[in-house]
């Protein structure tokens, strides 16, 4: 008898996948900044289930951890616009049962069905973003970064942070040369990469997830950044602003998503079941200063958050907004110039 129910319970174990597969449990895998630890205390409060969650600062590191090992057990990821393409085209994602998610129905439509994923199949929206300049305005008057371009000024010798993200800085270097940030010709590539090769000495650090503090305190004092970040970094440094370029800036909707090796896969869709509720999107989006893409949670939100033009920019703003999305196979010949750039090559 007593054989018999190890039986059972190796297969059981073994089925379940490795990673906390005896736990009433759930793996979040997320953005650095992305949550309030409130909503995960009253996910467990709720439903009796443990959030296990980590974070990452880069769609590239959640995308190489998958990739090296598809069985890490992450029960629920939120990778960006074209990481959902990217991962959902290489079978790295679970199709998802719309039956299991009650709230769904609360998401704006005008954020759903986007070319990245039609038909949401495989991932459902959880922030909208946008990437724009950072500066303080105590310290640089506001109106010398209007403009990507700006950022080549001899004058900002090793003095600008940008994110460490190859698509965010090709970005603002195609933009700034007028071509698009999806860009896949070789040729406008290799320009935007000896662009940025020229910004360089006014680079003083490349950086994701050390943002907002470097900014409250001043180590820094311009760059680029993500708007939730600054929003979150004003409310302690008043003197940061943040400035939509004249050329153009990318938006993202990051989506959660179900890994192919889930290990605990009707949890992972009560959890984002429970991050659909208008009441918790409000919460996240509250605490994080970036926008919901939840119409229920939006109608729900105080107006001086509506009205804040850096997590909702107006609508002429965002007339200038590009959707990020895959640039197949151009992808390698980023990844080659980023490299060089990097190594100062
Ligand atoms: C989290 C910011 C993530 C935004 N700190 C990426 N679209």
């Amino acid at each position: 008898m007593r054989i018999y129910y190890y039986f059972i319970a190796c297969v059981l174990c073994w089925i379940g996948g490795p990673a906390f597969s005896h736990e009433n449990s759930v793996n979040i895998y997320n953005w650095s900044n992305y949550i309030s630890s409130e909503v995960l205390k009253e996910f467990t409060r709720e439903t009796g289930i443990k959030v296990n969650y980590t974070t990452y600062d880069s769609n590239e590191t959640l995308y190489a951890k998958l990739k090296a090992n598809p069985h890490t057990g992450y029960d629920v990821i939120v990778p960006s616009t074209y990481f959902v393409d990217r991962m959902r085209q290489q079978g790295m994602l679970q199709a998802l049962d719309k039956s299991r998610l009650s709230n769904f129905k609360n998401l704006n439509p005008a954020l759903l069905n986007k070319p990245y994923d039609p038909g949401n199949q495989y991932s459902i929206p959880y922030f909208w973003t946008a990437t724009g300049i950072v500066v303080n305005a105590g310290i640089h008057p506001p109106s010398q970064f209007q403009y990507w371009a700006d950022f080549w000024n001899p004058a900002w010798h090793n003095q600008l942070l940008l994110l460490d993200d190859v698509h965010e800085v090709f970005s603002m270097a195609l933009l700034a040369l007028a071509y698009s940030p999806n860009d896949t010709d070789p040729e406008h590539i290799r320009r935007a990469y000896l662009r940025l090769k020229q910004l360089m000495p006014n680079v003083r650090l490349l950086n994701n997830d050390g943002v907002k503090s470097l900014y409250i305190d001043e180590d820094l004092s311009v760059g680029m950044a993500w708007n939730g970040d600054i929003y979150q970094a004003s409310e302690e440094n008043p003197a940061l602003r943040f400035i939509y370029p004249k050329e153009g800036f990318v938006v993202s909707i990051d989506s959660m998503a179900i890994p192919i090796g889930a290990s605990h896969l009707n949890n992972a869709y009560i959890f984002i079941n429970f991050i659909l509720r208008p009441d918790i999107a409000k919460k996240i989006s509250l605490a994080t200063g970036y926008a919901t893409p939840n119409l229920a949670a939006y109608k729900l939100m105080p107006k001086s958050i509506l009205s804040n033009p850096i997590i909702y920019p107006d609508s002429k703003v965002l007339q200038r907004s590009v959707f990020q999305t895959d640039v197949g196979a151009a992808e390698s010949i980023y990844q080659k110039y980023w490299e060089l750039l990097k190594i100062g090559g």
